[in-house]
């Protein structure tokens, strides 16, 4: 398979070739702008092309970790995979087979969306090389309807689709606050470990951290919904929800699980949808993915 990078001002991070070649990196983005069926606002298909603009005013150094982590592993950026003529399981097992082809290559894979259906693809490809992994969801949404607006394949349903090859006692989900009583029903029926935001924020859920740990195996894939975010944080997604995570909320609670040792095999941001001239929203999700990248290769 012939795969081919985004050089610089076009890569994430804006970095020169010596840094962002696929033979010597060791992270590699997968920019998937899948856009077919969201239900409420639009644009989740300009989300990478979006993020990666911003992620050039994004500082290489952390100063939590005191790295420029970068230059240390090399990270290099896909030239965005062609979605606009594939549908549902055509989009998605496209993705899916360069997922792979770099799983192949033993390098960290991060994929954006692109709407939540196309996360399917890298979960499934970590699913076969990690037969091992826990999977956090990290989402407003549970995405456990059986269908929505008529398809199996809608990013309401990514996490039904998910169930039917992945162990639900694997499966945890934080941030949630806008479900249906059918997928109430779902979670319950399949003993899968929610954490509600209502309840992080009354208090109700006092030790969810050691809750969700105890569920995690020690190999942990990411899927990232940025409406997890408080949409004051983070408006810029098809289905915004009011009381939702704060950015230093989810970043000390993915270190938590970095620091009790667990490993992080990789991680997807999706429905990042840009709206014009809020800057502040593509930093936020270009941010979000280096600090996720900087605290899964924490020592
Ligand atoms: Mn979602």
């Amino acid at each position: 398979m012939e795969l081919t990078v985004l050089g610089p001002r076009e890569n994430f991070l804006d970095l020169e070739p010596e840094y962002s070649e696929l033979e010597r990196a060791h992270i590699v983005i997968v920019p998937a702008p899948y856009e077919y069926r969201t239900s409420f606002g639009k644009g989740t298909a300009q989300g990478p092309a979006a993020l990666l603009a911003a992620s050039a005013h994004v500082e290489t150094y952390d100063e939590e970790y005191d790295r420029e982590l970068c230059y240390e592993l090399g990270l290099a950026t896909l030239k965005p995979i062609p979605l606009d003529s594939l549908r549902d399981e055509a989009a998605v097992a496209a993705v899916e087979a360069v997922v792979e082809e770099l799983l192949r290559r033993g390098k960290f894979v991060v994929t954006l969306g692109g709407e939540h259906t196309i996360a399917l693809a890298p979960i499934r490809a970590h699913f076969r090389a990690f037969p091992q992994m826990s999977l956090l969801q990290l989402d407003a949404h549970a995405d456990l309807r059986q269908t929505y607006e008529g398809s199996p394949y809608s990013h309401a349903c990514v996490m039904a689709r998910v169930l039917e090859f992945f162990p639900p006692e694997r499966l945890v989900q934080v941030g949630l606050r806008a479900i249906s009583r059918e997928e109430a029903d779902s979670i319950r029926r399949a003993g899968i470990c929610t954490v509600f935001a209502h309840c992080i924020r009354t208090g109700n859920a006092q030790g969810w951290e050691e809750r969700v740990l105890e569920r995690l195996g020690s190999e942990v894939y990411i899927t990232l919904d940025v409406d997890v975010l408080d949409p004051a944080q983070m408006p810029a997604t098809g289905t915004p929800e009011p009381n939702g995570l704060w950015y230093h909320e989810v970043i000390s609670f993915l270190q938590r699980i970095r620091q009790s040792g667990r490993r992080i095999v990789g991680f997807d941001l999706v429905e990042f949808a840009p709206i014009p001239g809020l800057h502040h929203a593509a930093m936020t999700a270009a941010r979000l993915v280096y600090k996720v990248l900087n605290l899964a290769f924490a020592p």
